[in-house]
């Protein structure tokens, strides 16, 4: 998703009985779920994994050179010094997320309606608060256009990830999505931690090896995107849609997911841009005729206020060392 998608996205009324039927279709997955339906699991991590040292894993200090070769925003590498920290070992659930509005009360950004202040040419629809929600379709003329599988929902947020009449019942265990950059600092403000900087996120991607191969295969521990995006999703991986947290194998620190199932929310912003940070790690949406973003070096711009059904996050606490457990 790139900048200027609020433009791009303007539902007319005739598309929006097609976009709530799809909806519907999101919330189960489409055909492909159909099919897979019963398959797929609801947790994947033991109950047991909830305890521990506040579900962190420790990522040592370390020096690296930063960036991939793949797309033209990831290719100046730079070395960057990253110092220990803390990180969640899953994207924040549904679950960790309710616990955060239950204690704090937080309205989320797609709970409210627009700031016609800062999207002072937004026609009344996307006024209403809502979010992006990836809708597959049929067909495709091209790939320019990207409000061929992107459409701004209203009423689409994170108890409400596909728009009205979806919900995250029996999703506990999923990544929170639909969360702007405001909600995911707000939560990290209330666990007393932060989101990671794009260094400190990449670093932890790389297992903290300054010498690991850049990994441009389709990884198979991860929640990807399988089949000509987005049209032809065969789900290889066992999800046609987000999964659970922790069903694919973590890395070698530990950490799950920090590649495929959703992108996340880093700290750092898009460089030359005051309305976007960079977001890391690719999504289920990721597939090699598309978007190769399945890498730790890879990065995407996200504006800041536009909540989307691809974005989650996780946080960090940085700490003087592995002893001193949060
Ligand atoms: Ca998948």
């Amino acid at each position: 998703m790139m900048s200027g998608k609020r433009t791009l996205l303007i539902a007319s009324g005739a598309a929006l009985a097609l976009l709530l039927a799809a909806a519907a279709l999101w919330h189960f997955g489409g055909s492909n779920a159909a099919r897979m339906a019963g398959a797929a699991p609801s947790r994947c991590l033991p109950a047991e994994a909830d305890a521990g040292p506040g579900g962190m894993v420790w990522v040592p200090p370390g020096r690296f050179a930063m960036g991939d070769t793949v797309y033209p925003e990831e290719r100046s590498f730079r070395d960057v010094s990253v110092e220990g920290f803390w990180m969640d070992r899953t994207e924040v659930t549904n679950r960790d997320f309710a616990a955060f509005v239950a204690a704090t009360g937080h309205v989320t950004v797609a709970e409210r309606p627009v700031d016609p202040a800062l999207h002072p040419h937004l026609p009344p629809d996307m006024r209403k608060p809502g979010a992006v929600v990836f809708i597959m379709p049929n067909d495709v003329d091209g790939m320019g256009d990207i409000s061929q599988w992107w459409q701004y929902v209203p009423g689409a947020n994170w108890r409400h990830p596909g728009g009205p009449g979806t919900s995250i019942e029996n999703r506990d265990d999923f990544p929170v999505t639909a969360i702007a950059l405001e909600d995911a600092r707000a939560y990290a403000s209330w666990k007393g931690h932060r989101l990671p900087s794009e260094a400190e996120w990449e670093w932890a991607a790389r297992a903290a090896d300054p010498d690991a191969p850049p990994a441009h295969e389709r990884p198979t521990e991860a929640n990807t995107w399988q089949g000509l995006f987005p049209v032809v999703n065969t789900a290889e991986d066992g999800f046609v849609g987000i999964a659970p947290v922790g069903c694919f194998e973590p890395n070698a620190l530990g950490l799950y997911d920090m590649i495929g199932n959703l992108w996340e929310w880093t700290d750092d912003a898009w460089e030359g841009r005051a309305d976007a940070h960079v977001i890391k790690g690719g999504s289920w949406l990721c597939a090699p005729n598309y978007c190769m973003r399945y890498r730790p070096g890879a990065r995407q711009p996200q504006e800041l206020d536009l909540a989307t059904s691809h974005l989650g996050f996780r946080t960090i606490r940085p700490a003087p060392g592995p002893g001193d457990a949060p």
